[in-house]
This record gives structure tokens, sequence and C-alpha cells, in this order.
């Protein structure tokens, strides 16, 4: 007999997050409600695409910072799925401590939280059993003791993994596992979370890694969303994915060369042009200005950030460039500088090809040592 079942896997949404680098101001709440507006998403999903589940693989809220007005909407989203339950496995931010909202909230009906104690749910009109390793302390470097996994082949099996696979252990030591581990389990499907960059590269093996619907730094570049997931079993089990797209917001780290502008209009100009190449009231800007400063041309993060501000959701300015020096005038100087520069000449103009770059690239270093007492090495 053919059976099936779709669910939708997300995790890592922490909800409340204090969203730390846009300070207390008004950014961060800006920033919260998004948390909640892609949450409102993945519910809206689940309603259209008609699943059986919802899958939640940790980190689902901020433990030390959510409100009770947030937990209690965030029960009011899981009753809009009406019979549609809620698999939830607690991570390292929303762990089952004493006080967790896991276990003093009055849950709807639908939800279940897998827990160390209690690591199972059965769903016995679907035959999908469920079963959790997660977090019952902010820290784990090894797995929970707890009862091992009844997998039985005629029904579907999932397990919901918060943790680390595979990687440095002495890195990030937050429930490691090995990749034999998991998958010698033999669950039909893996649902990971606590990573926030999406992975799919082992969804042979039946696992996925959903990265957070939400990205939370410049370091989480790339789409953010959640997994709609089908599996079947015939005669053997076939399982298919589809990836959707539900960030807010994008974050991004732009390098703008300031090499051939001349004064502070054109940069402006030129800043102005870059960004209009993307949708600037609603994602989040870093932009590094690098190369050579001409003589004519002043550098001020805080002109250019109060310039930008309002045009953005967010941005902010890191200045890398270097002053462009007039060799001829300092190689007249009776000075350490003026010998340095003479010197530093002299043999450019003997060297060739790779030699005299790098030479160059010394010189440069050179004098920024010289006037500035420390050198900043950017590519
Ligand atoms: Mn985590």
């Amino acid at each position: 007999m053919k059976k099936r079942v779709s669910f939708i896997h997300c995790a890592d949404i922490h909800l409340d997050a204090p969203f730390t680098i846009f300070g207390k101001g008004n950014l961060s709440d800006e920033r919260r409600k998004d948390l909640k507006k892609t949450f409102e998403k993945i519910i809206d999903l689940a309603l259209e695409e008609n699943v059986d589940f919802l899958l939640i693989a940790g980190d689902l809220y901020e433990h030390e910072y959510v409100a009770r007005g947030t937990i209690r909407w965030l029960n009011d989203q899981f009753k809009r799925l009406g019979n549609t339950s809620v698999i939830i496995v607690p991570g390292n931010h929303d762990p089952y401590v004493k006080n967790s909202w896991y276990r003093s909230y009055r849950w709807n009906d639908n939800v279940h939280i897998l827990t160390t104690e209690n690591p199972e749910y059965l769903d016995e009109n679907l035959d999908v059993y469920f079963y959790g390793i997660g977090f019952d302390s902010f820290h784990q470097d090894s797995l929970p003791v707890q009862k091992p996994p009844q997998i039985l082949p005629q029904r579907f099996n999932i397990c919901l993994f918060h943790g680390t696979l595979d990687m440095q252990f002495t890195q990030s030591p937050y429930n490691p596992v090995t990749l034999n581990y998991l998958t010698g389990l033999g669950f039909d499907y893996y649902a990971l979370g606590h990573f926030h960059s999406r992975n799919e590269e082992l969804f042979e093996k039946g696992i996925i890694n959903p990265g957070s619907p939400e990205p939370f730094g410049f370091d989480e570049q790339g789409e953010h969303g959640v997994y709609l997931v089908e599996l079947a079993k015939d005669e053997g089990l076939k399982r298919e994915c589809t990836f959707i797209k539900t960030q807010y917001r994008a974050y991004y780290e732009i390098d703008f060369n300031i090499d051939n502008i001349e004064d502070y209009h054109e940069l402006s100009e030129k800043l102005t042009e870059t960004l209009s190449l993307y949708d600037c009231q609603r994602d989040i800007f870093k932009i590094n200005l690098t190369g050579w400063l001409n003589s004519d041309l002043h550098i001020d993060v805080k002109t250019l950030t109060q310039q930008f501000e309002n045009t953005c959701f967010s941005i902010q300015f890191n200045d890398y460039t270097r002053p462009m020096y007039d060799l001829e005038e300092l190689a007249k100087e009776k000075t350490l500088t003026g010998v340095f520069v003479r010197k530093m000449k002299e043999r450019m103009e003997n060297a060739e090809g790779e030699e005299k770059q790098i030479l160059e690239k010394a010189l440069y270093l050179g004098l920024e040592a010289l006037f500035e007492g420390t050198v900043h090495i950017s590519e």
C-alpha cells in the first residue's frame, strides 16, 4: 500500500532576537517584527500547501529575550493550523530548561514538543514516528542521554535534530554528531537545525538543514527560507524536497573602489548608482570603501552615513582607503621618509614585473607606517 506524508521543515527563527548590531532603537524592533512576519508566512505556506505537519528543528525563540506577548502570538499562529500538528525540538537558544515556555505555557493541542525525557511522538493516523534530539540546557558538548529510537520500517520515521553535524567539534561543541552516527539511527528523514545557512547536499541520505528563514547578519548572505518535503513509501522510500524562500530582508556587504573618483560629488553619485541596483529601503548594507585616495577627495564616514541613511533601511560605511602620495615631492625631503622613498624608487626602477609590484606595495605600506604609525592590510 502506498503511503505519503508531507511537511514544512524550518528551524532557527529566533523570535525576539536582540539584533544588537542595530542598537536599542527602532531598527532592532523592525527586525523583530520581520521575524514575526516571516513566521506568519511559514504558517500561510503550511496552509496553502496543505501539509500534514510543521517541523521546527530548534531555536524557535530566544529564551533570554522572548516576551510573553510573543509566546501568546506564537500559540495563536499554531492555532491557525487547525488539526495540522506542529512538532518542535528545543535548541540551544530555547532549551527545555526549568522555566522554559515549553513547560509553563498551555500550548494548543496540535503542538508536540520532543524533549530528552520524552523524545517521541507518534501520529497514529498517518503512521509517522517523530524522535527529537535537542537541548535541555544552553550548552551541551555531547548528546543528551535518552531512550533510543524505535524504528519500524512500515511507518515513516523522522528525526528532529538540533546540533552540529561533522564539524570541528572543538570549535562548536553543540550536540556534535558524525554523519555515520546520524544515518546509523535509520530514520527516513532528518530535520536539522542550528546553522543559519541552508544545506541540502546530504538530501540523498535524507538530511536537510534549512537554515534560518530570515538572515541575521552580513555573514548570512545567500537565500533564506524553509523546505517543503514529501516522503512516499511504496516498495521503497521516495523523498522530494523544494526550497521556498521566506526572508523579508537581505544583508549585503559591498566593496566599493574609489581609485578613479575625483571628488566627493562624484563619490556620492557613484554610490547612489551602485545602491540603485538594490532595494535600499528594504535591505541592509555595509559598504567597504577601498583604493587610493587622491588629494581632492576626503572621506568622512559620518557624513556619508548621514547622506544615505534615509534612503536605506540600514547602511554603514567602513573606510579602508589609503592616501595617494606625491612621491616626487617626498623624495626631495631630507628626512627618513625622503631617504626611504629615494631608496625604494631606485629599487623599483631596476625591477620588473611582479617584483616591481611587490616593491610598490612595500613602498606604500612603508609610507603608511611612517605617517600613521600603523598599517592596514586589505586585499
Ligand atoms: Mn542553535
